[in-house]
């Protein structure tokens, strides 16, 4: 929006007074100035052996039996362990983070006893270094932690290392608080964006440059309802959304790096392209799709089509390769046919082979959209330089994210132990793209998502062990597949975590110090709330290799978290106060409010808020007139929010200083409606109100 680097001084600048007249009463504009604005083999019953003898129905099983067993108070994991023939984890778990200094794999003993203690919140682990990670009232935290907040549609905006929420921003819900989708322009951002009342955010990233945070943007995915959706970082505000076609289930969200030239959701339930009533009982038509979008237009540039479902992604640092993982390479449509086959696939995109396809028109037009054929019998995948290169993977892969160094892509296996490491360089050089693969370390049960350190650790969540697993992803190039060798220690988390991520972790240099574990599940961790149960975001410091990794924090946190982007501090500039020439509408100053009466059933009113009154006192308009108010909070100084709230018309403008909103309704009700400020600005803040007087048509 702005490129100006310090914008609130200008702003600040602009505040030729300080509006400190809490207690007087606003001399009202006279009522007369009123008058005038997107198989391989066959199977047993219970699908192939994924890990000693144990098949996908034995690990769901399994799962199930660890939840009923937390809840009973019993450790059903650990009575399990032994039937996996697992030498270092024959042990219970919690024993065997006990012992693990004797088994010599791990050096965290400190960090992991801690957990095990009692200590609740953040109460100093046995390092005792908990004090260091906690933030002072009154001072500032180093990182902004940006998380999804799943299917309440939001983002949340949370400081790290305190873990405090900062704000909420909503994507794509309408939310009172911040008036999104009350004022027009939001509403539209809404509409145009499908028009859904809610979404399901999972995997925010924030623009990058160089490979490094550029603080402009945050882009996140709706996997309900297949949409991209672009935060602004000045503002702190949703300024776009794209509904994509030809997708359902919008899963991973990211971007092509160094520089964020595009935007990737990756689609993961497979239907008709379009899916418009053709095709319906017809599995094999049904497709998945990448689609790139152009960041600032957020418009689609292309999508590409193949085989599978798709589910996470991640781009390679060098700008040529997109990784995405894969479940259901069978194609089925029921959970017992999606499990059939014992591989599935990471789907490596090349995207420069990808634009040569499309600007040499070798694409197919679905919904307006260029859609690029990248299955693995399509004709741009035979030459030497195929679209689309699917590397074979043990089932039903999950995350998967580009080391730092950009050398490595790395897929969790979820249902199977191991991660598998990709070489990026290797990708473009193999004839059999099987032959990319580097490593594969057996991490534990459940690997879910990976994030890096600066030092060559990856972390991975280890969803039904429910730990996070420490190791050394070069030591897993070096490694025999299999190998357990690589991983440096173990720590519990509670419980059962999908997500992680490190501090800045998706760029070429993360920071290494703040690890966040976003846990599924909280059971008797907090007070209890009710059947539904808060989930557990648990931070770590992992900023010493020695003493290991240290559980610092536990906090509650609304369903549910998916994914995150800690960004350092000094790479957001939030504005302070609005920036009228960053907006559409007209700034309505003092002195220049107005009431204009268009015609017979339309009503114009441009009007300010200040404390603690607004331009107008009272405004008269007829039963069924269509009203529409621009409206300015025209204090300088920043933190005075004023709202405008219409009782039973259902709105409720946020009005930041010097932003204007604009709102369009039919006063279809005759009676008095009290509008009123509803952020609480002043000791006259009660006393700031307008009465909205709807005289009957026939009165
Ligand atoms: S996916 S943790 Cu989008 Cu793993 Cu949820
Ligand atoms: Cu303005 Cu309360």
């Amino acid at each position: 929006m702005t490129t100006d680097p310090n914008p609130t001084d200008d702003r600040e600048a602009r505040s030729d007074e300080q509006r400190d007249d809490a207690a007087g009463t606003a001399s009202a504009t006279e009522d007369g100035a009123a008058e005038e604005r997107r198989t391989d083999e066959g199977s047993t019953d219970d699908g192939p052996e994924i890990v000693d003898g144990r098949t996908v129905e034995h690990l769901i099983t399994d799962h199930e039996r660890d939840i009923a067993a937390t809840a009973e108070g019993t450790d059903a994991t650990a009575a399990r362990r032994p039937n996996l023939d697992l030498p270092r984890l024959e042990l219970g778990r919690r024993d065997f983070m006990k012992a693990g200094a004797a088994v010599g794999a791990m050096t965290g003993l400190a960090g992991c006893t801690s957990v095990l203690s009692d200590e609740g919140n953040g109460g100093g682990g046995s390092s005792g270094a908990s004090g260091e990670h906690s933030v002072a009232p009154g001072e500032h935290d180093e990182y902004y932690g940006f998380l999804s907040g799943g299917h309440t549609g939001e983002i949340r905006v949370v400081g790290i290392p305190s873990m405090r929420e900062l704000m909420r921003i909503p994507v794509f819900q309408a939310e009172s608080a911040r008036g999104f989708g009350h004022d027009a322009k939001s509403s539209e951002i809404l509409e145009e964006g499908g028009g859904y009342t809610w979404g399901d955010t999972h995997h925010p990233r924030v623009s990058q440059t160089d490979n490094d945070y550029d603080g402009r943007w945050l882009f996140v995915n709706d996997k309900a309802n297949g949409r991209m959706a672009r935060v602004d970082l000045e503002y702190f505000e949703t300024d776009a959304i794209t509904n994509v076609p030809n997708s359902q289930a919008v899963h991973g969200a990211c971007m092509q790096l160094p520089d964020t030239q595009l935007v990737f959701g990756v689609g993961e339930f497979r239907v008709p392209m379009p899916n418009d009533g053709r095709d319906v009982d017809d599995p094999d038509a049904y497709g998945s799709v990448l689609t790139a979008i152009d960041p600032e237009t957020m418009d689609v540039e292309w999508q590409v089509e193949v085989d599978g479902n798709m589910d996470n992604g991640d781009g390679g640092k060098e700008g040529r390769w997109f990784f995405a993982t894969g479940y259901n390479s069978e194609e089925g449509v029921t959970q017992g046919e999606m499990t059939r086959s014992d591989r599935d696939y990471v789907k490596a995109f090349d995207i420069p082979a990808i634009w040569d396809a499309v600007e040499a028109g070798n694409y197919e037009e679905i919904s307006g959209v260029p859609v690029v054929d990248g299955t693995m019998d399509s004709s741009l995948n035979e030459g030497d330089r195929p679209v689309v290169r699917y590397v074979p993977t043990p089932k039903s892969p999950h995350g998967v994210s580009v080391t730092p160094d950009g050398n490595y892509a790395i897929a969790s296996g979820k249902l199977d132990p191991t991660c598998t490491v990709i070489g990026v360089d290797e990708i473009a050089e193999v004839d059999d793209p099987a032959d990319a693969i580097l490593g594969q370390p057996r991490v534990g049960m459940g690997p879910l998502h990976t994030a890096y350190d600066d030092r060559g650790h990856a972390y991975t969540t280890l969803f039904i062990d429910s730990q996070v697993v420490k190791w050394d992803y070069e030591a897993a190039v070096e490694a025999e597949a299999g190998s357990e060798e690589p991983i440096v220690e173990k720590h519990d988390v509670h419980y059962n975590p999908g997500h992680l991520i490190a501090s800045e972790s998706y760029t070429a240099s993360p920071q290494g110090d703040y690890l966040v574990s976003l846990n599924k599940l909280s059971k008797d961790r907090f007070l209890p709330v009710g059947p539904i149960h808060p989930e557990n975001d648990q931070m770590f410091y992992i900023g010493d290799d020695d003493a290991g990794m240290e559980l610092v924090k536990d906090k509650p946190s609304y369903p549910e978290p998916h994914d995150a982007s800690i960004v350092h501090r000094d790479k957001i500039e939030p504005a302070k106060t609005w920036d009228p020439d960053d907006y559409d509408l007209d700034f309505v100053p003092e002195g220049e409010e107005s009431f204009e009466r268009v015609d017979d059933s339309t009503v114009e009113i441009e009007m300010w808020a200040r404390r603690n009154e607004y331009a107008f006192p009272e405004v008269t308009v007829r039963e069924g007139d269509e009203v529409t108010i621009r409206i300015s909070n025209v204090e300088t100084t920043s933190d005075v929010i004023h709202s405008i709230a219409i009782p039973e018309y259902d709105i409720n403008l946020a009005l930041a200083p010097q932003d204007t909103r604009e709102v369009t309704f039919t006063a279809d009700e005759p009676g008095v409606y009290w509008a009123y400020c509803a952020y609480f600005c002043s000791a006259l803040h009660l006393e700031m109100r307008s009465r909205i007087l709807v005289e009957p048509r026939d009165g």
